[in-house]
């Protein structure tokens, strides 16, 4: 069954970011659980932002799981990416990123790769850019395995990267290189700037998405943009899609109306 979630940002250099919940990690997960969300979606400054005894005791005290874990403050607070120039850069992404992995392992749940995949440049060449993430993207994949979680590569918009922005895109880059473990996530705000068919790009990814982010066209809470949602959810369930559907949206009007703007379109859609 398809799975409800709410982002929580940690990360202060991310202020105006796309997450519902801010700071208060304890009484953002209290908040998830009491509006009935499955699980929460983290975005932590890095693997030791937080004691993973305290969210160990959260998670089984508030009785509310994690369902996936970003890694793009390797990028907004560290300014690495998988497909950067300089050597020494790839590698400590990849080291943010494997401790991002093992984080989120401890508690069963994926970690991201969004910004983290940076973009082909003059100085680094498409082909290039590419194969360093092909290579990035075996390895880490590999290394998510030994937690028995995949690893969720995420297309993005035109204006965040160039490397793959739609599901399309992703779905070739995972099958053409043949990495193992990898599934794509697919951001229905990046979707709307890039898919011709938000419904027919969900159904072409099928078993490829492991993850959703649940949002509307303006990066408000789903059913406050011009998104139809109703094709959205169908071909979802035609899939068979067994993945959560994660609010990471704007805080609009503020985070608690947010939350329970979007919980109440999940079951509208999915109840
Ligand atoms: C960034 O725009 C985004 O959608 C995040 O989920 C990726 O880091
Ligand atoms: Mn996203």
């Amino acid at each position: 069954m398809i799975q409800s979630a709410v982002t929580i940002s940690l990360v202060t250099q991310a202020r105006g970011g796309p997450f519902v919940y801010w700071d208060d990690l304890a009484g953002s997960m209290q908040r998830a659980k009491d509006l009935g969300y499955d699980a929460v979606e983290l975005f932590f400054p890095g693997p030791d932002a937080v004691d993973r005894s305290e969210l160990r005791r959260l998670v089984d005290e508030i009785g509310i799981p994690v369902a996936a874990v970003g890694t793009g403050a390797g990028m907004v607070i560290h300014k690495l990416s998988l497909t950067a120039e300089d050597a020494a850069v790839r590698e400590r992404a990849r080291q943010f990123i494997r401790e991002m992995i093992d984080f989120g392992g401890e508690f069963g749940a994926p970690a991201i790769i969004g910004s983290m995949q940076g973009r082909y440049s003059e100085q680094v060449p498409q082909e290039l850019a590419l194969s360093y993430l092909v290579e990035a993207l075996h390895d880490l994949g590999r290394h998510a395995a030994r937690h028995a979680v995949p690893l969720l590569y995420e297309p993005l918009n035109r204006y965040e990267t160039n490397l793959c922005v739609t599901v399309a895109a992703g779905v070739k880059l995972l099958e053409s290189s043949g990495v193992a473990n990898v599934k794509l996530l697919a951001d229905l705000f990046h979707m709307n700037i890039e898919e011709q068919d938000l419904a027919a790009a969900l159904r072409e990814g099928g078993a490829h998405i492991g993850h959703v982010h649940f949002v509307d066209s303006n990066r408000r809470p789903a059913g406050c943009g011009h998104l139809d949602y109703a094709p959205i959810a169908q071909a979802l369930r035609e899939m068979n899609y067994q993945g959560y559907a994660s609010a990471e949206a704007f805080p609009w009007p503020d985070s608690d109306a947010a939350a329970r703007q979007t919980i109440e379109k999940f079951r509208e859609l999915f109840g």
